[in-house]
């Protein structure tokens, strides 16, 4: 065999090793090829108060020349319906698990108790039903549902177990805000994924996806690849949520306009502001008005995603590190926009959201630290890396992986309290379930990036993170509540812990 070739050979049979299966890009992703936004939809819980869902198994195509991937959703065959609930309702949930395996179903962004929160110690079988009562008692928001089955949530909510769950407090038109569903008021699932080379959908761990967590190399919308939207020329909502597994999105406008911030996880900013770039980390929501008056086509981007591990890490890996470059160094399509004939309702940008957000406490009951550790055993690609039996690497956070059995902390109901998350090697997204906090400090020192201001309940841990905590909900020890890192194979691989609070 010629030399090259040997080498171009062996180097392909190497990556498909490291990543599991290779990046395909296909044919169905030519521009003039692109699918149309679906958009789920909008099931309104406002009148009946009653929610009913169905997790199944489901035959999606993703692109329209696609073979069919097998895939799992809520009501539908893959992602699930978008939920409007309003603020005061009380929710009776029934959730039917039709899959065949145990699933647990999360309420993430929902401020309810412990027994009701859908956390790991919730699963339900095969064939039974779960029925908590959710008491919507926040502010408006745009909250999300998903599998949290312990360990197998990366791969379940990489199926398609995920949701969008509104709350709303039916003020839109007072606050000058865009909201007719799919017209102007747009809720977009952002999810990278890969395919083989029909089209189906792919989810083989390679090493670095268990370390790194797994990243596609094409950006889906609520199902579709980088499609395309119809928008009336005026100003319009997009309630964006990153679902995706590990990827951190860098978000732009091909041609620089502004996006104008409105809300972050937990509910609305004071005001509207601009940024010609947000970063949206897994886990995250935020809402942002776009003008689109100047009848312009203009598409969505993303940038490279460059969180794949500081020196410690990559002095470890330096060996493998050329395997990780391509897609991820690469400017990614997510969605184009076609300003169309219609103007839609809003065509100025409103300045004042909501009333003032105020201070972030400073008075607090307790302060705990918090360190999320990639546990890697000091020995590359050897046993303390592959740890758990050969399955993957062991993570945790205080040097300790999760365990169902161990409580990890006791907190005082109606309490307020300061925590400081630290990571090394990689950002992490932390999460924290039943609650919304204020981002005290971040990895810029000073004041709080422009993605952390505002009421939330997930934070990008870059090196540290301080956070002022409100504990509203109890939770008994039976059903306690969670904190864990929102790089799903990382939450699957132990960095994790939770709390009860009485
Ligand atoms: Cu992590």
């Amino acid at each position: 065999m010629d030399r090259r070739l040997f080498l171009k050979s062996s180097l392909a049979a190497a990556t498909t090793t490291a990543f599991g299966a290779t990046a395909t890009k296909v044919a169905w992703a030519r521009p003039n090829a692109r699918p149309t936004l679906p958009m789920p939809g909008l099931l309104d819980l406002t009148q009946t108060g009653r929610l009913d869902l169905v997790a199944q198994q489901g035959r999606h195509r993703f692109g329209q020349d696609s073979a069919p991937s097998s895939t799992f959703g809520y009501n539908q065959a893959y992602l699930g319906p978008i939920v409007r609930a309003n603020q005061g309702q009380e929710i009776a949930a029934r959730i039917l698990n039709d899959l065949r395996e145990p699933l647990a179903t999360h309420w993430h962004g929902l401020i309810v108790p412990g027994e009701v929160d859908g956390g790991p110690h919730q699963a339900i079988n095969p064939g039974e039903v779960w029925e908590p009562i959710l008491p919507i008692d926040q502010p408006p928001s745009t909250a999300w549902f998903h599998a949290h089955t312990h360990p197998h949530t990366a791969r379940q909510v990489y199926s398609g177990l995920a949701g969008v769950f509104q709350i709303s407090d039916g003020r839109d038109d007072e606050r000058g805000l865009p909201h007719e569903h799919g017209v102007d008021d747009l809720t977009l699932v952002l999810q990278d994924r890969r395919f083989d080379e029909a089209g189906r959908l792919s989810y083989r761990l390679g090493m670095f996806d268990r370390m790194q967590g797994f990243r596609g190399d094409q950006i889906v919308v609520n199902g579709a690849p980088n499609p395309r939207s119809s928008v009336p020329r005026s100003i319009v909502r997009l309630r964006l949520l990153n679902g995706s597994n590990a990827r951190i999105y860098h978000l732009r406008f091909d041609d620089g306009r502004p996006m104008h911030v409105i809300a972050s996880d937990s509910g609305y900013w004071s005001d509207a502001v601009p940024t010609n770039e947000l970063r949206l980390a897994p886990g995250e929501r935020f809402e942002v008005l776009v003008d689109f008056s100047d009848g312009r086509d203009v598409s969505l981007l993303t940038g490279p995603d460059q969180n794949r591990g500081g020196p410690g890490m990559m002095g470890m890996m330096s060996n493998m590190r050329s395997f990780t470059t391509g897609f991820l160094d690469d400017d990614l399509p997510i969605l184009s926009f076609h300003p169309g004939g219609r103007k839609g309702a809003i065509d100025r940008m409103p300045e004042k959201i909501d009333d003032d957000l105020g201070q972030p406490p400073t008075n607090f009951a307790r302060k705990r630290r918090f360190s999320l550790d990639m546990m890697l055993g000091g020995m590359p690609m050897g046993g303390g890396m592959m740890g758990r039996g050969g399955a993957g690497p062991t993570m945790g956070i205080n040097g300790r992986a999760f365990d169902m059995q161990h409580i990890n902390e006791q907190v005082s109901l109606g309490t307020t309290e300061h925590w400081v998350i630290e990571s090394d090697m990689m950002m992490h997204p932390f999460h924290i379930h039943g609650v919304r906090f204020r981002v005290l400090a971040d990895e810029t020192g000073q004041a709080p990036r422009l993605e952390n201001r505002g009421y939330k309940d997930t934070v990008l841990v870059d090196g540290r993170a301080e956070v002022a905590v409100e504990f509203t909900q109890p939770a008994a020890r039976e059903t306690p509540l969670m904190y864990h890192c929102h790089i799903l194979e990382h939450e699957d691989a132990g960095m994790m812990g939770h709390f009860s609070v009485s």
